[in-house]
């Protein structure tokens, strides 16, 4: 008798087969015209994406991680950091399709161009062995340079960064966590002093500097003599190589050994009187509020690496579920299995309406047709989409390595790879606890959560008669009443306790709003699958249960 052998799991085309993505572009979007030119290049990428040699390459980027080679093999310090050729093509592949370029283009998407390209790195993003990394980070200090730089020079270095030409194309890194703090960065160590020439010299070391191969980094020091505190700490741009091609003054103490993200460098590095340039007058203070441009930028990608993380742990459980049969019936036909695979699905396009909403903000924005309160929601969406879509990510990752049994286990089948590598997104770019107190700060500074509710009631008012989503919109509504009631109690009490809850109840009830109303816009072109989600996410409760009030149980002494 022949042996039993399971026929394979096959990835289906990215593009093609996310239903979801698709519609969802095309409803940002709102022009079939444009949905049209962007499906045009989109739908290659996806092919791409997910063809067999794009997996080998992005497979073999994870089993061969950066190596650092402190010196030459006749002594000569030298702190090369090699990385796996494919990681390096994979970049090169996102470059040439514009994963840093396409914002800064003058496309005919005008103020859209952020939502094409967030479509784009959901298909670049979950192949990219994490090259996705630098990018963010790319990005970020293009953006950053654009709003806070005012010299040639900076200007010259946006060209790199923006650039599809891999020839010249540049990546930036951001050297912020000093040993002192990751996430208060107050007690940064790192001293800038001027030398004789008049250049500034930074000295210092950075603890957790990702993405080390990239030309260059923005990164926080404090002019010496300067008062202790965050206020004072001064934004730098630092290249790794002086203009003649030597080294800028920085050693690699040693490459992090971490739980993921293996294929992508990540070091511990000693400035010793590295030639920087500021960006801004040092002397004036204001690094960290500048260097908070970049982070609310890295913040969107790293929720565009959650929504992917999802999409691809989906898309391998839906794949399985297609090939495997139990129990004498197909598994993509066992009510507990479906009923699992929906809840992936509805996280992932909740993670996904949160995201394209900040990327249409952040579009208007660049593009300079943001109204005040677009800036005000986007201030306060940007810390509750990062921090609620990194939960879900993580929680769908590890749920469809579960959908695969245990050859999901198994390191080829790649499964443990994505949810390691999941796991690194609440904790990059600021924790779950980190940004719930940025949304407080948002709320005082900016009045982000007033701009926040009035953008919920809005889009719920204009659904509620819709018969698609009506019931939807009725527990929507609910939840607004209660999450007005907690901010008002949060007022006259200490909110830090709270303001996790808050975040998430609020995360879930945004969602849900633009599920609500991308979806009755889905029904009447004949789709009710967006609605559903809608309803299903609602159905599961929109509220998060409000924290403990003995608050000494975290640490036993309740
Ligand atoms: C995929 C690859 C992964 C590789 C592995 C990575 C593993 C982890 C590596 C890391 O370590 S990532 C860590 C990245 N670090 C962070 O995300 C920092 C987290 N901490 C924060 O975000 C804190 O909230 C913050 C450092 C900003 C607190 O600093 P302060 O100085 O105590 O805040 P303060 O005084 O409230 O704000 C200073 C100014 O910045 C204020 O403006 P003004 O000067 O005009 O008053 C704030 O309004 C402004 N600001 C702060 N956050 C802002 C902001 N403005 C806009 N947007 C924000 N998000």
């Amino acid at each position: 008798m022949a042996g039993f052998l399971q026929q394979p799991p096959v990835l289906e085309d990215a593009w093609a087969s996310d239903r979801v993505l698709r519609e969802t572009l095309e409803f940002y979007l709102g022009d079939p015209g444009l949905f049209a030119s962007a499906e045009g290049f989109l739908a290659g990428v996806g092919r791409r994406a997910t063809a067999a040699e794009t997996l080998a390459l992005s497979a073999r980027a994870e089993r061969e991680p950066p190596e650092h080679i402190p010196f030459s093999p006749f002594g000569e310090r030298i702190d090369e950091i090699r990385v796996s050729d494919a990681y390096v093509e994979l970049g090169k592949w996102g470059v040439e399709i514009g994963v840093t370029a396409l914002p800064y283009e003058d496309t005919d998407y005008g103020d859209k161009a952020r939502t094409v390209w967030a479509a784009l790195m959901m298909l670049w993003g979950p192949s990219s062995a994490l090259y996705s990394c630098p990018i963010a980070m790319t990005d970020a200090a293009a953006r950053t340079l654009m709003v806070h730089g005012t010299t040639a020079e900076e200007s010259a270095v946006v060209e790199r960064l923006t650039t599809r030409d891999v020839t010249r194309a540049w990546t930036s890194g951001q050297w912020m966590t000093e040993m002192t703090g990751g996430s208060d960065i107050s007690r940064t160590q790192t001293i800038a002093r001027r030398d004789s020439d008049g250049n500034w010299r930074l000295y210092g070391t950075k603890w957790f500097t990702s993405a080390t191969t990239s030309e260059m980094a923005l990164t926080l020091a404090r002019p010496e003599g300067a008062e202790e505190g965050s206020r004072t700490l001064a934004m730098f741009r630092i290249e790794r190589f002086l203009s003649e091609g030597s080294r800028n003054n920085i050693a690699v103490r040693r490459l992090k050994d971490k739980l993921g993200t293996r294929s992508l460098p990540t070091a511990e590095l000693e400035l010793k009187g590295a030639l920087a340039y500021p960006v801004g007058d040092p002397l004036e203070g204001g690094g960290v509020r500048r260097i908070a441009t970049m982070l609310n930028i890295t913040r969107i990608h790293n929720a565009l690496g959650s929504v992917g993380s999802l999409a691809r742990g989906l898309a391998w459980a839906r794949a399985y579920a297609r090939v495997r049969e139990v129990f004498g019936r197909p598994l993509n036909e066992m009510p507990a299995h479906l009923a699992t695979l929906t809840d992936i699905a509805v996280d992932h396009a909740a993670a996904l309406a949160l995201v394209m909403r900040c990327c249409e903000l952040t579009g208007r924005i660049e593009h300079g047709t943001a109204s005040e309160h677009d800036e005000a929601v986007l201030r306060g969406l940007t810390p509750i989409t990062k921090l609620a879509t990194a939960r879900w990510a993580v929680a769908g990752a590890a749920e469809a390595m579960e959908a695969v049994g245990g050859v999901g286990y198994c390191e080829d089948s790649t499964l443990p790879a994505l949810v390691r590598n999941t796991h690194v997104q609440p904790i990059w770019e600021g924790t779950t606890n980190v940004l719930s107190l940025d949304l407080l700060r948002a709320a005082h500074k900016e009045g982000a959560i007033d701009a926040l509710f009035a953008d919920i009631e809005s889009t719920t008012e204009a659904i509620a008669g819709d018969q698609a989503v009506s019931d939807t919109a009725a527990a929507i509504k609910s939840a607004l009443g209660e999450l007005r009631e907690r901010w008002g109690r949060m007022g006259s009490e200490d909110p830090e306790a709270s303001a996790r809850s808050f975040a998430l109840s609020f995360a879930s009830t945004m969602a849900c709003a633009l599920l609500a109303k991308q979806g009755a816009w889905a029904a009447e072109r004949g789709d009710l699958g967006t609605a559903a989600r809608a309803e299903r996410l609602a159905g599961r409760g929109l509220l998060q249960p409000l924290p403990p009030s003995d608050l000494g149980l975290g640490m036993d002494r309740g």
